[in-house]
């Protein structure tokens, strides 16, 4: 029996990646933080929570991760643990450092001096393109970071692959772009927006307040971009593979397609803020992921509105079964309104309103 040692199952392409794992017959193992409330919706959610050997460890410190890959002694490593929030990097861009990039290095440290026979596998991610003015990216096209986020994933990226040719280990980056489902987390666009929508649909909020909605991403389904994670480790040759759908749209076309979903307009619900948008934006990204398919035999299936529909749909559905009184597992009600919420973005959002004001 194959094992796999997961960071960050229990985020949302952890959940997917450990149902994979779990059906292709593999013993999982994932890390996860000891937190004061604890955070396996997902893995509840997709109903396999009970199958899942938990180990607690932090990206932070070596020593759980060594004990990590001592414990599940695994064939594969999925390194999907990371703050991976792009906004508040800007607001933590140290910890984002130390967890999303520098814990990599510490990560392939301890996998060199247990067994350097181990595969690893690191959530690369196409922010590190930035805003390089290419149409469409590839594994050949420049990188030119423009978040802290993406600065940390790319150190993360350039070490595996530094690993893989000093050391002669299997470690591979998957470049995946957006990559989105009803296990998506709240703060992100797309959760933001079908939850909005289910909540305005069903009576119980009025608007729902975005950022920059000129921005154009290349979105695809998370569980189909776990899939094309696992082929990776699979192959003869350790390689890097971008991992995306080849077509990209703005924001508010996600969310005018979000409300056509419950017949509502959406110019009449959406307003925008300074504060959710970012000190430096990625504009556009839009993936060619041409090597997968010759390679991998991978390519997506669901369609931009299909992804689209599908979590409104979920979405509305909780809300109704909340609504009713059941219980069941998911993080809407336990999320604070980002109305509440003061940020740095916040600030400097006030204080440029109010130098406009004199
Ligand atoms: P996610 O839902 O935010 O999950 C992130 C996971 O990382 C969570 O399990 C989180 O644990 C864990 N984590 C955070 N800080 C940690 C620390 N200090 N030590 C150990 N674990 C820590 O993200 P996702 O969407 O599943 O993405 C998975 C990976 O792919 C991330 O590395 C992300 O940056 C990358 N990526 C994602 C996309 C995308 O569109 N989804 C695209 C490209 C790359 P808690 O639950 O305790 O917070
Ligand atoms: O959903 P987002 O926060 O995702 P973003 O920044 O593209 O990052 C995600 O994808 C990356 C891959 O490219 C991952 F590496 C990363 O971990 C994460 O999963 O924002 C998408 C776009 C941005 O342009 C943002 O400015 O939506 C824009 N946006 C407009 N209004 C908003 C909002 N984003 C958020 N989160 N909230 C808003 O209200």
């Amino acid at each position: 029996m194959k094992k796999a040692l997961i960071t960050g199952v229990t985020g949302q392409d952890g959940a997917y990646l450990s149902r994979i794992l779990l059906k292709k017959g593999y013993k999982v193992f994932g890390t996860f933080r000891r937190v004061s409330t604890p955070n396996f919706w997902r893995l509840q959610s997709l109903g396999i929570y009970s199958k899942i050997n938990l180990i607690p460890a932090d990206l932070l410190d070596m020593g759980s991760l060594l004990d990590a890959i001592r414990v599940s002694d695994p064939d594969e490593v999925y390194n999907l643990g990371a703050s991976s929030f792009v906004s508040s990097s800007f607001e933590q861009s140290v910890s984002n450092a130390e967890i999303t990039g520098l814990a990599v290095t510490k990560f392939l440290e301890s996998i060199r001096s247990y067994n350097s026979n181990i595969k690893f596998y690191q959530a690369s991610s196409s922010e590190m393109y930035g805003n390089n003015n290419f149409s469409v990216q590839s594994e050949k096209t420049p990188f030119m970071p423009a978040s802290p986020y993406a600065v940390s994933k790319l150190y993360a990226h350039w070490i595996t692959d530094v690993y893989r040719k000093s050391y002669k280990m299997f470690t591979v980056s998957g470049i995946l772009f957006n990559h989105e489902s009803p296990l998506r987390g709240m703060e992100f666009v797309s959760r933001k927006i079908s939850n909005g929508v289910a909540e305005i649909s069903l009576g119980l909020k009025k608007e729902l307040v975005l950022g920059n909605l000129k921005s154009k991403r290349d979105w695809g389904y998370a569980k189909e971009y776990m899939e094309a994670v696992h082929l990776m480790l699979q192959q003869d040759k350790p390689e890097d593979f971008v991992i995306s759908t080849g077509e990209a749209y703005s924001v508010s076309h996600f969310a005018k397609l979000a409300f056509e979903t419950v017949g509502l307009n959406w110019k009449k619900y959406v307003k925008t803020d300074r504060r959710f948008m970012r000190p430096s934006e990625v504009n556009y990204l839009c993936g060619d992921s041409k090597k997968a398919k010759t390679k991998l035999g991978w390519e997506p299936k669901i369609s931009f509105e299909e992804l689209v529909r599908m979590l409104v749909n979920e979405d509305v559905k909780r809300w109704k079964m909340f609504i009713d009184g059941k219980s069941f597992a998911w993080d809407a009600p336990l999320y604070p309104d980002e109305a509440k919420l003061i940020t740095r973005s916040h600030q400097d959002s006030n204080s440029k309103r109010k130098k406009s004001e004199k």
